[in-house]
């Protein structure tokens, strides 16, 4: 149907004589050219509060009164009257929604899209397609304007991105992920450019006090530092710092020192928890129902088998025993994640943590993976891999906490499975 379309139209076009391919192709999705304006979509942050900063380029003030901006064609937002721009200055857009004043009807997304520009007339004179971006990254123009666009560790919200940007931090790797005593740590990380990088640096302390700080050095390609080992109880803290050649500092956390990363070292008694039951593909099982409306989600079943009751508030659960630390359990609400003794206590796997203190940020694979619970400082207390799942048959232990599973075709969520 398409290409006769398409062969209908190209002799159209032909006969017509104004055969303009690239403004034309019917197969291709509309990307208009833009339009020089002197308006630049300036820098972009999408990752907690959003916003999007403009500039202008031009010598003089512009009234950008009844421009669009947005990121969806359907839903653009109508800048509103009378709202301006000083010559060589910068007006940012908070993208939170709100569709008032400076405020957006659209949020953006952390794993990166398309942001546009559009003047009074609808044509377009800016579009940056941004691509996925950590806590306290802000994708811009280095310098305002040019055509370079960057990460940048170090926002810079309706000031001037200035000449480049600050190398950014990409992730960062802890190897044992979860230390133990006299151990010593390695710490490494990649960063998003090493362009105009003056220095990696880590800042540590254990059981508080001030930080030392070791430089980071390039290791098959990460940068990379040894944390000293510790042979007490405690909490090791510690952050990273990138610095470029413009003397501006990125850090990971993006906010350290006021959040840093730590790990435990911890002796306490692991309490008697056993990953009981689970169900990886619920269309008509059980219904999570706290968003109002039955969602048909997976859901892990904990049972406690020893004789006191376990508040695991603090503790984690994860699809993946290489990274036990996946999701924290919220350790503000006892009375919802405390399981008295002998008792099950409910966790729905279902990527929506917004729904509550019992709703993990992942979900389960119908193809099979792990499941597990983890104590505080990272030790596991019980986790179990598991293979493909049928549909409303949940997993579980036969007896509560018995090392043989089966599939019970009528799952008991939050009960007894004996
Ligand atoms: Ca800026
Ligand atoms: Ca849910
Ligand atoms: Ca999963
Ligand atoms: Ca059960």
């Amino acid at each position: 149907m398409i290409s006769r379309l398409f062969r209908s139209w190209l002799v159209l076009a032909l006969m017509a004589g104004v055969l303009q391919f690239q403004a034309c192709d019917p197969l291709e999705e509309e990307t208009p050219p833009v339009t020089e304006e002197g308006l630049f979509i300036n820098e972009i942050y999408a990752s907690g509060e959003d916003w999007v900063e403009i500039y202008n380029n031009l010598e003089t003030s512009i009234n950008i009164g009844g421009y669009f901006i947005y990121d969806k064609p359907s839903s653009k937002y109508t800048i509103p009257a009378g709202t301006t721009i000083p010559a060589k200055g910068f007006i940012v857009f908070l993208c939170n929604d709100l569709g008032t004043g400076l405020n957006t009807n659209f949020k953006l997304t952390s794993a990166g899209e398309t942001v546009y520009l559009e003047n009074a007339n609808n044509i377009l004179i800016d579009r940056v397609e941004f691509p996925a971006l950590s806590a306290g990254q802000s994708y811009g123009r280095y310098p305002d304007g040019s055509s370079n666009l960057a990460i940048s560790g170090t926002p810079t919200q309706g000031t001037s991105n200035g000449g480049n940007q600050t190398p950014a931090i990409l992730s960062t790797i802890r190897e044992p992920i979860v230390p133990g005593f006299d151990q010593t740590v390695t710490i490494k990380c990649t960063l998003v450019s090493t362009q105009g990088l003056a220095g990696v640096k880590i800042y540590y302390r254990f059981n508080g006090g001030s930080y030392a700080s070791a430089t980071m050095t390039l290791q098959s390609g990460l940068y990379t530092a040894t944390l000293p080992a510790q042979s007490v109880v405690g909490k090791m803290e510690y952050y990273l710092e990138a610095e470029g050649t413009n003397g501006l500092k990125s850090y990971e956390p993006a906010t350290a020192p006021n959040k840093v990363l730590s790990y435990l070292l911890n002796t306490d008694e692991l309490p008697v928890l056993y990953i009981n039951e689970f169900l990886a593909s619920n269309s008509s099982c059980c219904p999570d129902n706290s968003s109002g409306s039955a969602e048909y989600d997976d859901w892990i079943e904990i049972y406690n088998a020893g004789s006191v009751a376990v508040n695991i508030g603090g503790m984690y659960v994860s699809d993946n025993k290489s990274n036990p630390f996946k999701h924290k359990i919220p350790d503000d609400q006892p009375a919802l994640t405390t399981i008295p003794a002998g008792g099950f206590l409910l966790i729905w796997a279902d990527n929506q943590p917004e729904q509550g203190a019992l709703h993990a940020d992942f979900a389960l694979s119908a193809a099979g993976e792990d499941v597990g619970i983890y104590y505080i400082d990272g030790r596991t207390i019980n986790d179990y891999t598991f293979g493909a799942q049928s549909e409303n048959i949940s997993w579980g232990r036969t007896t509560n906490g018995a090392a043989t599973w089966k599939s019970f075709s009528t799952p008991t969520p939050g009960q007894s499975n004996n």
